[in-house]
């Protein structure tokens, strides 16, 4: 597509997404991107507008939530009111999934994390936001077990990234596409056609100072990667930025691995399946990556819980694959 493509335009494009729903990805996506042109203004004064630092409380995770957590949430929410397809939301800052629309054409739910690293947020370091959006299987009243779903079920997943610049990306299935903001005409504009995820590369993310937590197969992975053996182009660089999204873009970009295996005091990991794992291994998997818990496709697991969590491996196919032969080898 041209340059100067904005993003309300490529989707109004994309032909393949359900033939009977014309509209309604556009419909779901433009508030989606309207908060994350809101969040990116926000984040980028939050030093001058005493929005960083802790709000006070925690969230359903346990997680301490900073202001800009707090805010974010608020953001995506208010951006979503009035979208009559939008039956609720599940989102990492809310302890319970949230009613939005009742009217009939709801037939649409949103799992969301609306600001991805929040440790990053007081030192000027990449922010993101998850989301995914999944059919509901019934109508009438709202239930929190309609949001359990496996991530093969999204029909639409993506992130937006606040880094040096912002990007918005996503899949509706046939691809993955980003869109770089141009504050300058507040539009999102196409700036990354078809991105497709190296099959290998050279660079892996993880949180290395837990690793004498991890299982044997991960710290032998750990040393593999870390080996010297330069046909095979070892060792491997570390990048880890503290924001999952930051790290899974330059995966797909330059090919890599980002993981986060369980460890003895997190037995499922630390981040959540519904709205941080499975859009981004949909989204991994929609640009030729690959997306694992160590032990096989996350995109499969069933989810019992909205804030359940899951160990993660996610990038490209080569180096998840290698993840898991480690694994299973224990
Ligand atoms: P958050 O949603 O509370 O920010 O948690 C998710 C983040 C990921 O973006 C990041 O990769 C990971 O948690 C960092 O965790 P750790 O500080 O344990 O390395
Ligand atoms: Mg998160």
């Amino acid at each position: 597509m041209a340059t100067g493509t904005t993003l309300s335009r490529h989707v109004s494009a994309e032909e393949d997404w359900r033939k009977d729903a014309a509209g309604e990805l556009a419909s779901l996506l433009e508030p989606m991107a309207f908060a994350g042109k809101i969040l990116a203004r926000e984040i980028d004064q939050a030093a001058l507008a005493g929005k960083l630092g802790l709000a006070g409380d925690q969230n359903a995770t346990g997680d301490m939530q900073k202001k800009l957590d707090v805010i974010s949430n608020e953001i995506v929410m208010d951006a979503f009111e009035g979208c009559s397809l939008l039956a609720g939301i599940a989102s990492e800052e809310l302890s319970e999934a949230v009613v939005m629309s009742t009217s009939e054409d709801a037939r649409y739910l949103l799992c969301t994390d609306p600001l991805d690293g929040s440790s990053n947020t007081d030192v000027n370091a990449p922010l993101g936001t998850i989301f995914g959006i999944l059919q509901r299987s019934r109508m009438g009243e709202l239930s929190a077990e309609e949001f359990l779903q496996k991530g093969s079920e999204l029909v639409c997943a993506g992130y937006v990234l606040y880094g040096t610049s912002t990007v918005l990306v996503y899949t509706a299935g046939s691809g993955v596409h980003g869109f770089t903001l141009d504050r300058g005409v507040g539009e999102f504009m196409l700036s990354h056609e078809d991105i497709r995820c190296p099959h290998k590369g050279t660079v892996y993310s993880a949180n290395v100072g837990r690793h004498n937590d991890w299982e044997p197969g991960v710290r032998k992975y750990l040393d593999h990667v870390t080996e010297k053996d330069k046909p095979s182009g070892r060792p491997h660089s570390l990048r880890y930025t503290g924001a999952l999204v930051a790290d899974l873009h330059r995966c797909l970009l330059d090919g890599g691995v980002y993981f986060y295996p369980a460890d003895p005091g997190n037995r499922n990991g630390k981040l959540r399946l519904l709205y941080e794992c499975a859009p981004l291994a949909c989204v991994a998997e929609q640009a030729g990556g690959a997306a694992s818990t160590g032990r096989g496709p996350l995109l499969d697991v069933m989810p019992e819980a909205i804030h359940q969590r899951t160990p993660i491996a996610i990038g490209s196919v080569e180096n998840v694959a290698l993840y898991e032969r480690f694994m299973a080898e224990g």
